[in-house]
């Protein structure tokens, strides 16, 4: 059909039953449904995960924590040159390595004398939180925060006053750079470690050690809109998996009262969540663009290449997650030449594959339609309108939507988005193309969320069906773009 016999049936139908514009039918809310902050993470679509401290001198994954600050020593070190490039590269946000494992504070904390202040950085005047949180926001970056609970400097770590410890860092980066808009807690805890000199293995018990409920509840206080990143949430779970792969099925809910960060064995459920979770906590995909999360010379030949990093978009930000892609700063404190070079050919590939919305020319049908309802028709989902979709009516489960063009189009991607704020709802859905005059399927598929996006792998055509043959409650699709 194309437009003019669009608008004529639209016309008709409303003249036939009498329906206005009000949406006062509007679908109830089905399960757990995101926060603000939550659905705002979303859109940020690629953020950087920068992992830079003393392992970065002495070509380390893991310090030990008996390693001297003067170790720390970046003879070029420029953020904005970090920012710059992440910017360029389409990314949202950064999150700095605070403190890792090895318990050095890249910002002079109060707590302790192992931090940078102690380091020839800037004759121990310099503080990279600051430098960080001040460049991201001048380049329009969001800043966030990975601050390891596990220290293997401290000598009273696997004591109550650790506990204490860790809160006071937490309060200093809370209160003193600005909004943070996410917290990384991570969950590799306990072993051996220099612990003050102890030298010694140390287990913590994971479940209560950490009393996280509690610190969760101070960093809360300080700045209400952070979400929380660990294993089990609360905000924003681990994915399962450090190679980049969100699941075909993401389930946004999640049961978490009885997970915790750390826990072994959860990274299936993890992975793919649970339609029936009481939670929602999307997963979030984090990987490094080099084998290590530390920059090692080593590796320099081993860098992602553009087209693997556009992989990684596809199984990250394509299923409904977002990325947390790892650029590790060299000994000179930039971003390695061969890192900067793949980053801007992913972008490249970005803006290729993404040129042109090849659905923003076609009419969209829908086999049924929510209370007969124009606010919730078909064409919602071409509107570029992230808060109008089609809807079917309470209780019906299934439908489809076909997209026709005027004339045979080569079709590479699909992207489908759910409208998430009423909760996630698909369970099961394929997308057909028209061929020799009968429907073929070319995708099967389970989940879609905020968004999924599928290989069409050049198929020429002039209709395309997407079909949702199971879902939790009445599907809302608000996006279906072509390219
Ligand atoms: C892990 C850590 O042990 C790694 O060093 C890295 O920080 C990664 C993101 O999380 O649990």
């Amino acid at each position: 059909m194309n437009k003019f016999y669009t608008s004529l049936f639209i016309i008709f139908a409303l003249v036939i039953t009498g329906c206005d514009s009000s949406n006062s039918g509007a679908p109830e809310p089905f399960g757990p449904v995101p926060s603000e902050d939550q659905l705002a993470w979303y859109d940020m679509e690629m953020n950087a995960f920068i992992h830079f401290t003393i392992n970065t001198f002495t070509d380390k994954e893991w310090g030990y924590g008996d390693e001297s600050p003067a170790l720390f020593n970046p003879s070029e070190l420029d953020t904005d040159q970090w920012m710059s490039v992440l910017e360029e590269a389409g990314f949202s946000g950064a999150i700095l390595t605070a403190k890792h494992h090895d318990g050095f504070a890249l910002w002079p904390s109060e707590y302790t004398e192992h931090d940078i202040a102690s380091s020839p950085y800037k004759d121990g005047k310099g503080d990279l939180v600051k430098e960080v949180s001040e460049s991201a926001k001048a380049h329009g970056l969001e800043f966030g925060v990975y601050l390891s609970p596990w220290d293997r400097n401290r000598a009273d770590y696997g004591e109550e006053s650790y506990i204490t410890y860790y809160r006071n860092q937490l309060k200093e980066l809370f209160t003193g750079y600005g909004p943070v808009f996410e917290m990384w807690f991570d969950g590799a805890n306990g072993g051996d470690g220099y612990y003050g000199g102890a030298n010694e293995e140390r287990k913590i018990d994971r479940q209560n050690y950490y009393d996280w409920p509690t610190t969760l509840k101070i960093v809360d206080s300080m700045q209400p809109p952070v979400l929380f990143f660990s294993d089990a949430g609360p905000d924003l779970r681990w994915v399962g998996n450090e190679r980049g792969i969100g699941g075909e099925t993401h389930w946004n809910t999640i049961s978490t009262d009885t997970m915790y960060a750390g826990q072994a064995g959860i990274e299936e459920v993890l992975q793919t969540g649970s339609p029936d979770g009481e939670n929602w906590v999307p997963a979030e995909v984090n990987t490094s663009i080099r084998p290590g999360w530390f920059y090692h010379a080593s590796e320099d030949s081993l860098v992602r290449t553009p087209e693997n990093l556009f992989e990684l978009y596809l199984t990250s930000v394509g299923r409904g997650s977002t990325l947390l892609l790892n650029i590790p700063p060299d000994r000179r404190g930039l971003f390695h030449e061969n890192d900067v070079a793949a980053l801007l050919g992913f972008r490249k590939i970005l803006d290729s594959v993404f040129a042109e919305n090849l659905a923003e020319n076609a009419t969209a049908v829908a086999n049924t339609l929510r209370d007969e309802n124009l606010v919730y028709a078909a064409d919602k989902v071409l509107d570029g309108d992230a808060e109008t979709y089609w809807a079917t009516n309470d209780g019906v489960t299934t439908g489809s939507i076909a997209l026709t063009w005027d004339a045979p189009q080569t079709l590479n991607y699909i992207s489908l988005q759910e409208y998430i704020k009423l909760g996630q709802r698909v369970a099961a859905f394929t997308v057909s193309i028209w061929e020799e005059g009968k429907w073929r399927e070319v995708q099967n598929q389970t989940t879609i969320g905020h968004k999924r996006i599928l290989k069409l792998n050049g198929v020429e055509t002039s209709k395309l069906k997407i079909n949702i043959t199971e879902a939790l409650a009445c599907p809302l699709i608000s996006t279906v773009a072509v390219y």
